[in-house]
């Protein structure tokens, strides 16, 4: 039995080099081998070796938290780098992107074949809510009188129809499911109008949202008069956003902002919120926000201003 057990761990380890060396993106390599050994040793038949208790492959967390994630814009290795860094375990925790999945960086499909492998939630921002309106209204490719950007070109003929139905579905605004919490979170991903209802917010703000003018009135320019939208925002609901790369890591009363600016070379942004917080966003301090470096910039700030 002893024997067989060794020989399985052996098999096993093979198993797993093996697997290590294709080119499964890293981010699932590391789910595997975090995978519990049950799990793992069911899934290769190999049903009586158990796995030492306690170890890094039986141990897991049981509250589990949100990750919620920054505008990735096709970046999918830095994904990849950051799901890994902050020891993501599918089976406890959640993933939550701000919008901007895709749009102006080199892997679109991949970052949504990873949001759809990890069952995650999102909400649209301004690139899929301008490409999904751009794709309804039945524009061929290429469409040279439409003039749609050349980086969307290319995200369009990237996606296959099933990554286009799990985009459509995506809706402008998501109620973060926190049963402690003592105030309501929502995610969006430009932001929201102090003063406007919330089912009265229009769409086109919440994807494009930067500033409050002078009037009090939304704008999509950085430097409207009344400043960060998440400056002015007064809550009750708390916020978290991103879409703002220029101001970066924004943390408000009311509002925490994510976009790092990872498709130019700058950082990928997650908060870690345990799904048992139970304390007002301002609470947060540093162990719950991680970065990971931009393997590059796949773009340039002066390109556009989304
Ligand atoms: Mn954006």
């Amino acid at each position: 039995m002893r024997h067989d057990a060794a020989m399985d761990l052996a098999a096993l380890m093979s198993t797993m080099k093996a697997m290590s060396r294709l080119t499964l993106p890293k981010v699932f390599v590391s789910e595997i081998r975090k995978a519990s050994s049950v799990t793992l040793l069911t899934c290769c038949g190999l049903r009586h070796f158990a796995g030492p208790a306690g170890s890094s492959l039986t141990s897991g967390r049981t509250a589990g938290r949100l990750v919620i994630v920054g505008d990735v814009h096709g970046c999918s290795a830095e994904l990849e780098d950051l799901l890994e860094a902050a020891d993501f375990h599918k089976r406890s925790d959640e993933l939550i992107f701000v919008g901007d999945l895709i749009g102006k960086g080199p892997s679109p499909r991949e970052v949504v074949r990873i949001a759809r492998e990890f069952s995650a939630k999102a909400v649209q921002g301004n690139h899929e809510y301008n490409l999904l309106r751009w794709r309804r209204r039945g524009a061929p490719l290429p469409d040279p009188e439409k003039k749609i950007k050349e980086s969307y070109a290319a995200t369009v003929k990237d996606l296959e129809e099933d990554d286009w139905q799990w985009l459509e579905a995506l809706p402008l605004m998501l109620h973060l499911d926190l049963p402690k919490s003592p105030l309501p979170v929502v995610v969006v991903h430009a932001g929201l109008v102090p003063g406007v209802p919330m089912d009265q917010q229009k769409p086109y703000d919440l994807v494009h949202l930067r500033s409050i003018d002078a009037e009090g009135h939304g704008s999509k320019l950085f430097d409207a008069g009344a400043g960060a939208w998440a400056k002015n925002w007064q809550g009750p609901t708390q916020v978290i956003f991103g879409h703002d790369a220029r101001r970066g890591l924004q943390k408000e009363a009311f509002a925490i902002g994510l976009d790092t600016g990872a498709v130019y070379g700058d950082k990928l942004t997650a908060l870690l919120l345990p799904k048992n917080w139970d304390k007002p966003l301002t609470s947060l301090d540093n162990s719950h926000f991680l970065s990971v470096k931009s393997h590059r910039a796949y773009a340039s700030k002066s390109d556009s201003k989304a």
